[in-house]
């Protein structure tokens, strides 16, 4: 991995605690000598954020409906994809992503009931073969993360889905990790902070710098 950088993705479930791991794991890179871009999805360009507020906001008068949903996702990943990860990664830095496409596995087909090969053919068109070299899933139980979401404030369009919502993705985030175990690790993301990120730490010394 030392010519070209590399990309690890958070993922997990509401509350699950990515988003606070991430500048973590920056540091730490960091310290090790790597140049870090930190990233969201969607989001993560200024087009790819303006998706993402179509995305998350809830408009009264009109639903968005879940085809416009994955096609919007896909969308913000295309642009993410092209303009921001891969020239960071030819330039040899690491980029650490808040959400990547399991996300979109676990949502809108776990989730919202659209179709594995629905999704793999829209993949294909916005991403082709483009994939992470780890993924991190932080896994807490759903009623755990709904009440750290709760002492955070307002949900999101998203974050308003029912318990069984976040239960089959909680279950699709589990599965897909279990049956990669050479590109996915399974963090309990249920112990205090201090603990979650030695836990990712440890991993992400054995998956990625060990290979330096
Ligand atoms: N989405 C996204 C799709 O449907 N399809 C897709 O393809 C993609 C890419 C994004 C939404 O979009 C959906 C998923 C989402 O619903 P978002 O606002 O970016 O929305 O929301 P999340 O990704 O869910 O991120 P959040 O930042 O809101 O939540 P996190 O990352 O799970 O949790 P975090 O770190 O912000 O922590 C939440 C609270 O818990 C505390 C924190 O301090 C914070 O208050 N906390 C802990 N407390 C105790 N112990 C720990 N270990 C803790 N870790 C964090």
């Amino acid at each position: 991995m030392a010519q070209r950088g590399f990309f690890i993705t958070l993922e997990g479930g509401e509350g699950s605690g990515k988003s606070t791991q991430v500048p973590v794991i920056a540091d730490f890179l960091r310290q090790r000598g790597f140049e870090v871009v930190c990233t969201r999805e969607p989001g993560g360009t200024k087009l790819a954020e303006q998706i993402r507020s179509v995305l998350l906001t809830r408009d009264p008068d009109e639903d968005l409906c879940d085809t416009s949903e994955l096609l919007l996702m896909y969308a913000a990943r295309a642009q993410l994809v092209e303009t921001l990860i891969k020239p960071s990664l030819a330039q040899g830095k690491v980029v650490l992503s808040d959400r990547f496409d399991l996300s979109t596995i676990a949502y809108q087909g776990a989730g919202r009931g659209i179709a594995l090969e629905t999704i793999a053919a829209l993949r294909q068109v916005a991403i082709g073969e483009f994939a992470p070299d780890l993924t991190l899933v932080f896994d807490v139980p759903v009623a755990v993360g709904m009440a750290r979401m709760r002492s955070r404030g307002k949900a999101d369009r998203i974050e308003q889905a029912g318990a069984a919502f976040f239960e089959r993705i909680r279950t699709c985030f589990r599965d897909y990790a279990l049956s990669h175990p050479e590109t996915v690790a399974l963090i309990d993301a249920t112990p205090d902070i201090a603990t979650v990120s030695a836990a990712v730490e440890q991993v992400i010394t054995a998956r990625c710098l060990s290979k330096e």
